[in-house]
């Protein structure tokens, strides 16, 4: 991609508005746009990250045997008023009449939607385990929407919703989602901590938030100092197996939001803990009969009898998450993203463009690179050097390649690991071989 023609409206000075790093980053690297409070346009860097980040929980979703539909934003008030849940939700649940006078909201949430589509189709075991997740849009009139895109009140979530004949078996699938996440966390570079949760208006018996560690976050947090090193053994994970070990590993250690945290329990004082803040990027919930018995969605067990189905749902803060991919990953100078969800490998930058061999070089090394299957922002604008230098690191590229006269005259050319802030001098040849052999 060639800077000049990709739209990065940069802002120089810091927004008065945002209090928190990621929101202070996203606006002055041109992610996002508010347009009004709590909802936002996403702008070309900010709907790349969103999508890099979509695509890992997608795919992670299919891996566990998930399956992907769309349900829309708007949805009847007659099912909410099935399940019971209408009334309660209270304020924060968007209402809109249509031209018929008919109740319809904007879902903050999708249990009774899938739980319709599932009883209209799914009337037997032999149906079963069923997993159906989409990514939507959702709308909740949050009290304080604030922090930019972390408490939105128009989020991005993929909600997935597993269906199961008895009580054991959605256990099971409640497994499945439990390990899925700690490896789609992973794989968008993310250190995330399970943690035992009240399950609030969801409801149920059991539920788990993931929560990854920031200073920002929104809640105090005590955690076993182990339990942040600890990765179970995610790299042999084969969803077909039964999970319930590997979810026992990672539900050993100690994890406790402040209010829950006992400092009196003496089994407590003896684990080396250490207190931080965490940023809740998914929660997961059993809550079994809950909405399948007022809605009657009712399966035949293999016994001939009929039961309501047991279920459970799993939400990813998708837009959330490129808050906190942020506040886990930056420096003063920026942004600096995990490889996984980099919106480019290199950002190649040219400090004369005009100067032919300044623009020959970086031809040659912005052909080279993509040939070798690699993505790249090439900075081909007129700025001053200084001034592209300063948005390279806000923006935050794994790596930056640094051309200009003097590199040229030496042959020698910079080759800047963002994260660790170290620049290599290397020739033409080294620099090529560097990019052969890059580790993605
Ligand atoms: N139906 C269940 C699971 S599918 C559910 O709605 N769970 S939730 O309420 O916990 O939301 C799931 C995830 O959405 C949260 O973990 C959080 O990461 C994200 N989320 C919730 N509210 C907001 C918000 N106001 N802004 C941004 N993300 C949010």
């Amino acid at each position: 991609m060639l800077l000049s023609r990709f739209f990065l409206p940069v802002l120089k000075e810091t927004p008065k508005d945002a209090e928190i790093v990621s929101h202070i980053y996203m606006l002055r690297a041109g992610m996002i746009q508010q347009s009004s409070s709590g909802i936002y346009s996403w702008l070309p860097l900010g709907k790349i990250i969103l999508d890099n980040i979509t695509d890992i929980c997608r795919n992670e979703m299919i891996l566990a045997g998930a399956n992907e539909i769309l349900m829309p934003t708007l949805q009847s008030a007659n099912i909410w008023k099935e399940s019971g849940r209408y009334e309660d939700y209270g304020k924060e649940m968007l209402r809109i009449k249509d031209r018929n006078e008919r109740d319809l909201l904007y879902g903050p949430t999708n249990e009774e939607l899938v739980t319709e589509i599932f009883r209209t189709h799914v009337k037997s075991y032999k149906g079963l385990p069923l997993n159906l997740f989409h990514i939507q849009w959702k709308f909740r009139d949050e009290l304080r929407p604030r922090f930019g895109v972390m408490r939105g009140r128009e989020f991005l979530m993929k909600d997935a919703y597993s269906f199961d004949v008895d009580y054991e078996s959605s256990i099971k699938s409640y497994n499945i989602m439990f390990i899925s996440y700690m490896q789609l966390f992973k794989k968008m570079g993310l250190k995330a901590i399970p943690m035992k949760a009240d399950t609030g208006p969801i409801g149920g018996d059991l539920s788990h938030e993931f929560i990854v560690i920031a200073d920002t976050g929104e809640s105090e947090v005590f955690l076993e100092e182990d339990f942040l090193s600890f990765e179970g053994s995610l790299n042999e994970i084969n969803y077909e197996r039964d999970l319930q070990n590997e979810v026992d590993k990672f539900t050993s250690f100690y994890a406790a939001t402040e209010e829950k945290h006992n400092p009196n329990d003496k089994k407590i004082q003896s684990l080396n803990l250490i207190k931080t803040r965490g940023i809740e990027v998914g929660h997961i919930f059993h809550f079994g009969q809950k909405y399948s018995k007022p809605m009657n969605a009712i399966v035949n067990k293999n016994d001939g009898k009929n039961t309501p189905v047991y279920m459970g749902s799993y939400g990813v803060g998708l837009s959330r998450l490129v808050g906190a991919v942020i506040e886990a990953n930056h420096d003063k100078d920026g942004i600096v993203w995990p490889q996984e969800i980099a919106p480019w490998h290199y950002n190649l930058i040219n400090l004369k463009s005009g100067d032919k061999s300044c623009d020959d070089t970086c031809k040659n090394l912005y052909k080279l690179i993509q040939e070798k299957n690699y993505t790249v922002l090439y900075d081909d604008t007129d700025e001053r050097a200084g001034a592209k230098l300063a948005r390279a690191d806000l923006l935050g590229l794994p790596f930056q390649i640094i051309i200009g006269p003097k590199g040229i005259k030496e042959k020698l050319f910079d080759l800047k690991n963002r994260k660790n802030g170290k620049i290599e001098r290397l020739s033409y040849d080294e620099l090529s071989n560097f990019i052969n052999q890059n580790n993605r």
